[in-house]
């Protein structure tokens, strides 16, 4: 007998789900994790996620493990892949919650509630950024200060960056033109920065419009993903930080809603930053593409 599984994406950021419902620890070590996902000789993946028991105020625990093996706090479009799995797993034991309906998730990142629509896209409550140097981390600042636009040299050449985390490390970039970035060369090279004592995921951004912005992403443990729900929503947030979304209308004083589509190699995910509550909102899809046993 194998070890059952099921594969699930979220734009193209794919990743392999585990039953763990029995076991508060990870069923499968970070190098089994690494072995899994390789697109060769596994089954392919960004990452293995693991339906962990919850705690007291949790439904369910998440981790997951890069396809490197290293372990990030969140999970974007996994924690939406995870609510759909969840779904299947109750349902399978005749128990079909309806939409709609939200889970509490314990992450490394804290609560996260993921709730799925009545259309089948799910929408992440992803909590409040972070935005102090020392919660990123970085040593671009001092560890109480923000990093909005400032400059960080990569290979030689200056990039203004604006650094959020979602649980997880950003650091962002604008770009004129996304065509441009040599992705594969400087990705690394922003990963390993020695500014990022945890590494960083690295997305860079071209504004197309206030309300809609074109992303490609770096991920760290995991490389040139084709989507990335933590970076989209620390790409909005450092969009509104340096004032390239939601500006006033013309003629008009009042801001729009704190809203905008980011559209990844993948697809577009929808991300709201409430002006209420400083909570950010991620909606998107996420699909079941197969299920299986793996042979270890
Ligand atoms: O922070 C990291 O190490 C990321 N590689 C974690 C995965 C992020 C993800 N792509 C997302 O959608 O947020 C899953």
């Amino acid at each position: 007998m194998g070890l059952p599984f099921s594969k699930y994406h979220g734009l193209g950021n794919d990743f392999i789900l585990l039953d763990n419902r029995h076991r508060a620890s990870p069923i499968l070590t970070p190098g089994q994790a690494v072995e899994l996902c390789d697109r060769n000789q596994g089954i392919g993946a960004d990452g293995v996620i693991f339906a962990l028991p919850g705690g007291p105020e949790t439904d369910y625990t998440m981790r997951i493990f890069n396809s490197d093996g290293s372990e990030p706090e969140m999970c974007g479009n996994g924690i939406r892949c995870l609510a759909k799995y969840l779904v299947a797993l109750e349902s399978d034991a005749g128990h079909p919650p309806q939409a709609p309906h939200s889970y509490r998730i314990h992450t490394l990142a804290g609560t996260i509630v993921p709730t799925l629509q009545p259309d089948g896209q799910i929408t992440v409550d992803m909590g409040e950024p972070r935005l102090l140097a020392g919660e990123i981390p970085t040593t671009l600042a001092p560890a109480d200060e923000k990093v909005i636009d400032m400059v960080l040299t990569v290979a030689d050449q200056p990039y203004q960056v604006t650094c959020v985390s979602m649980g997880n490390p950003h650091c962002v970039t604008f770009v004129e033109d996304l065509t441009a970035v040599p992705l594969t060369t400087i990705g690394p090279l922003f990963e390993a920065h020695t500014m990022f004592p945890q590494r960083i995921n690295a997305e860079f951004i071209q504004v197309v419009q206030p309300d809609y912005l074109k992303m490609l992403v770096w991920e760290r443990g995991a490389g040139p993903t084709m989507a990335c729900g933590t970076g989209a929503c620390a790409a909005f947030v450092a969009a509104v930080l340096n004032g390239k979304c939601c500006l006033p209308m013309d003629g008009s004083n009042d801001l729009p809603q704190r809203k905008a589509t980011v559209e990844l190699p993948g697809g577009p995910l929808q991300i709201e930053w409430s002006t209420i509550n400083n909570h950010v909102y991620m909606t998107g899809p996420a699909v079941r593409v197969f299920s299986g046993e793996a042979y270890l």
